[in-house]
């Protein structure tokens, strides 16, 4: 055990690795800052990244994968770009970051891609298994955040936001099935997850997640 608190996940590395997921409007850029500031007061050495990207090639990769265009990208090309771009995320920051004692705190990670690739796109859950074991070996969070609110919630919110992805493009039942996906992780690893109700107001989201984190990361 670290001083961070990190669980037997990742025994090569002292540090903490926090990931925060969620669907549409769910929240995650205002609940990042939160956090930032969160470990900020706490004098714990972090670093916040993001997937996909992370590195300036693995950014690249996220520009393709976002980006509208006339050519349908197949389901298989963005399952594999996305893990594509984590491979290189995890070898040139994750790791060394880990390794340094440091927390990482990830805007998402491998359960969007069980999320998005997996239940809304609907490639086979053992062929994003064997991916997730091949490009990461052990590592795995330490602690996951997922921030859940019913999709009609989310959209509406995001639906302020200008000129959409090509993901965001997608229609209302896609997003229910990625929702499904990440409820259907969060059960399968509850020691993982920790589950916030992020329908509530700013405040309360934020007060939820200071619990959760005062519980979870060990600050002295
Ligand atoms: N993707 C994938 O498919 N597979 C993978 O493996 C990975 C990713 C890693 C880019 O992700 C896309 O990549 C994403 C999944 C896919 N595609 N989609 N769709 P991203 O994380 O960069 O993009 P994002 O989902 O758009 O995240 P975001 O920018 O963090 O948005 P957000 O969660 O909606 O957060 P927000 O900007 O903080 O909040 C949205 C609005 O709601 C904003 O106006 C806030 O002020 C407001 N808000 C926030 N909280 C509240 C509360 N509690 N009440 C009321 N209003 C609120």
């Amino acid at each position: 055990m670290s001083d961070l608190g990190h669980n037997s996940a990742n025994a090569d590395y002292p540090g903490f690795f926090l990931t925060v997921e969620g669907g549409e409007g769910a929240g995650k850029t205002t609940s990042i800052e939160f956090i930032s500031t969160w470990l900020k007061e706490r004098n714990i050495d972090f670093i916040q990244t993001r997937e996909p990207g992370g590195t300036p090639f693995a950014e690249r990769i996220r520009e393709l994968l976002l980006a509208p265009g006339d050519e349908k990208v197949a389901d298989m090309t963005e399952l594999l770009l996305m893990f594509a771009a984590r491979a290189q995320h995890i070898e040139s920051v994750i790791k060394p970051a880990l390794a340094a004692g440091k927390l990482v705190l990830s805007d998402r990670f491998t359960d969007a891609s069980f999320a998005y690739q997996g239940a809304g796109r609907g490639l086979s859950l053992k062929a994003l298994s064997t991916l997730e074991s091949l490009v990461q070996g052990e590592l795995r969070p330490d602690m996951t955040l997922l921030l859940d609110l019913p999709v009609e919630v989310g959209m509406a919110r995001a639906s302020g936001r200008g000129e959409l992805d090509r993901i965001e493009q997608e229609k209302t039942d896609f997003f229910v099935r990625v929702r499904q996906g990440y409820l259907a992780r969060a059960d399968d690893e509850p020691q993982r997850f920790e589950i916030v109700d992020a329908s509530q107001s700013i405040e309360n989201v934020q007060v939820a997640i200071a619990e959760v984190l005062g519980k979870r990361v060990n600050h002295g």
